[in-house]
């Protein structure tokens, strides 16, 4: 890493609280023990562990008009909106370690708060094997993990859509999704009825990563805020099994690297989602240390090798 670099912070979101498999709340832990902080440290990044948000147990309720946990979601989401708005505050770089994807809600309305106060650009890169573009009427499940999208585009309860002050939190036109490959029947109309630009693995395979990375960060610049919201599940199951909702057919570990390397050679990325490791279901912490090594090429180490 040859340019200065911003301290980054680690906020850990323990918490299962918007799926309905458990385990996801242990993933700050397993990144830790993977070794995120000295990694990242090792090519001569700053960083700084803020430890663990506090939030309420899962109450392993079923869904009340067509939302699991409600109350318990949205109280998560204020806490991590609070402490990811106060990292951009304060000059730094946050990276929530989830916890469930339902936390990009908190994670990505503090920054277009953040956005909006400083009249940058938002662009954010969803990567992921879903759409999470449902809605209480259209979900099949209740979980919010499958709904943070169309949350920040403003289709949801007023404590979620509301939590960074502006509803809605972005337009579907800031957003690019990047290995789509699994979209339930509802939400796919609700997708294209909104204009969400969807690269699915369909795309991927014709056009290859470099191709499609290229036109996922077309038109960004130097103003650009480039916010990354990695679901780990985006991996090909192979690679990754350690996710609550694994789908197979994702990129392989070459192509996400690809993607990595080519979102770090921007260099505009300014904050970090790594949602939806579930230890309980990997082995031997494998799937951790993968989205070690892919967070590693997010902050450009394979650069190193270009010069
Ligand atoms: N579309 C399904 C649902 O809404 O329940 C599955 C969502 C899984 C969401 C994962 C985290 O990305
Ligand atoms: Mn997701
Ligand atoms: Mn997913
Ligand atoms: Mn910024």
């Amino acid at each position: 890493m040859t340019r200065p670099m911003q301290q980054i912070r680690l906020i850990g979101a323990p918490t299962d609280i918007g799926a309905s498999t458990r385990g996801a709340s242990m993933g700050p832990e397993a990144l830790r023990v993977a070794g995120l902080q000295a990694t990242l440290e090792s090519h001569g990044l700053r960083v700084l562990d803020h430890g663990n948000l506090i939030g309420p147990a899962n109450p392993w309720q079923p869904p009340v008009n067509g939302y699991r946990h409600l109350a318990e979601v949205a109280a998560w989401n204020r806490t991590v909106h609070d402490a990811v708005y106060s990292a951009l505050t304060a000059g730094e770089m946050p990276m929530l370690l989830g916890g469930d994807h339902c936390l990009a809600i908190g994670s990505i309305s503090a920054v277009a708060r953040h956005c909006r106060q400083m009249g940058h650009p938002l662009r954010v890169l969803w990567l992921d094997a879903h759409a999470d573009f449902n809605t209480h009427a259209l979900t099949p499940t209740g979980n919010t993990h499958g709904m943070p999208v169309a949350v920040l585009c403003g289709h949801g309860p007023p404590e979620l859509t509301g939590i960074g002050g502006t509803c809605p939190a972005i337009q579907p036109s800031a957003v690019r999704q990047i290995g789509i490959r699994s979209v339930d029947e509802g939400e796919k109309h609700f997708v294209r009825q909104s204009g969400l630009q969807v690269f699915d693995m369909r795309y991927i395979d014709e056009m290859g990563m470099k191709r499609t990375m290229k036109a996922a960060l077309a038109g960004i610049d130097e103003n650009t805020h480039l916010h990354v919201s990695f679901d780990v599940d985006f991996l090909d199951a192979v690679i990754a099994p350690g996710v609550g909702t694994a789908v197979k057919g994702g990129p392989t570990y070459r192509e996400a690297q690809l993607c990595m390397e080519m979102i770090a050679d921007t260099g505009r990325m300014a904050s970090l989602d790594v949602m939806e490791l579930n230890p309980a279901l990997d082995v031997r912490n494998g799937t951790a240390e993968v989205a070690l090594e892919l967070v590693e090429s997010l902050f450009g180490k394979s650069t190193l090798m270009r010069r």
